[in-house]
């Protein structure tokens, strides 16, 4: 990866799934341009940016369409161009990550949307002109929930789906623009965003149980599996969902 430039949205801590993409990257030498929802999570990265060479980094919220063209535009300044976007960005209510999911409001479901799902398409609108000519490589972060009821998922599950879809279409249209896009599937972690959820340390443990490795995964196993699709190495791979979930996907009990 050395000599690419890789933006990475949804560092939130070191436990962050885009923290250890960010560190397999880094191993590779790739250059980073982070992001950070707003001030207070700028002062917690500062805390971290250390462990990933203190990267090039700026404030960006992608329910901005401001804030992202600029943060691109930066990225332009800086570095002249872009060779990858990783999408580790997730919101949803507390409430409606559990309970009944015919309560689910228009305002969570939007909120969940627009955060989680919306947001892809705005950083490839943004970020595919500074990748055009160099085969430019996306990413972003998924869960099984949007393709099977997981109890307590609810509305991210739905918003999975759609961002899921939003990767076949967005492969569709800047494929002939050299341009991948692809989703990675994660198994559970225990992240900040997961350490909201009730019942977490079940669900951890009902995998560990369960999936054929016998084991959960970990931000190191997902950071190596998109620095692949990242890579060179994926160069005939687009529009797809690439699991990394020890295989509990495919037990049918
Ligand atoms: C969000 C949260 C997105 C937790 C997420 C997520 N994608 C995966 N997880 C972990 C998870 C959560 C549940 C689950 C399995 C995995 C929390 C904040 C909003 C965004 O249920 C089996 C509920």
């Amino acid at each position: 990866m050395e000599g690419k430039v890789i933006a990475v949205f949804g560092i939130a801590n070191h436990r962050s799934i885009a923290f250890g993409i960010s560190q397999a990257l880094r191993e590779a030498g790739a250059t980073l341009a982070l992001n950070y929802q707003n001030e207070r999570m700028g002062r917690s990265l500062d805390k971290i940016a250390d462990r990933l060479g203190d990267p090039w980094r700026r404030e960006c919220d992608v329910t901005s369409e401001e804030a992202v063209a600029g943060f691109f535009e930066a990225v332009r300044e800086e570095f002249g161009g872009l060779d990858g976007i990783v999408h580790s960005v997730a919101t949803a209510k507390r409430e409606e990550l559990g309970g009944s999911f015919t309560e689910t409001s228009w305002e969570g479901y939007e909120l969940a949307q627009h955060v989680s799902a919306y947001s892809l398409i705005r950083l490839c609108r943004h970020g595919a002109p500074l990748m055009e000519g160099r085969g430019g490589s996306v990413i972003a972060m998924t869960y099984h929930g949007s393709v099977k009821a997981v109890p307590n998922y609810n509305v991210m599950g739905v918003a999975k789906a759609a961002l899921e879809s939003s990767v076949r279409y967005l492969a569709s249209d800047l494929g002939p623009r050299g341009i991948r896009v692809n989703a990675v599937s994660a198994g559970p972690i225990r992240t900040l965003s997961a350490s909201g959820v009730g019942g977490f340390t079940s669900i951890l443990d009902q995998v560990a149980e369960k999936a054929p490795l016998r084991r959960n995964v970990t931000t190191e196993d997902v950071g190596r599996a998109a620095r692949f699709l990242l890579s060179e190495d994926a160069a005939g791979i687009t529009g797809q969902v690439l699991y990394v979930d020890a295989g509990f996907s495919v037990m049918g009990l």
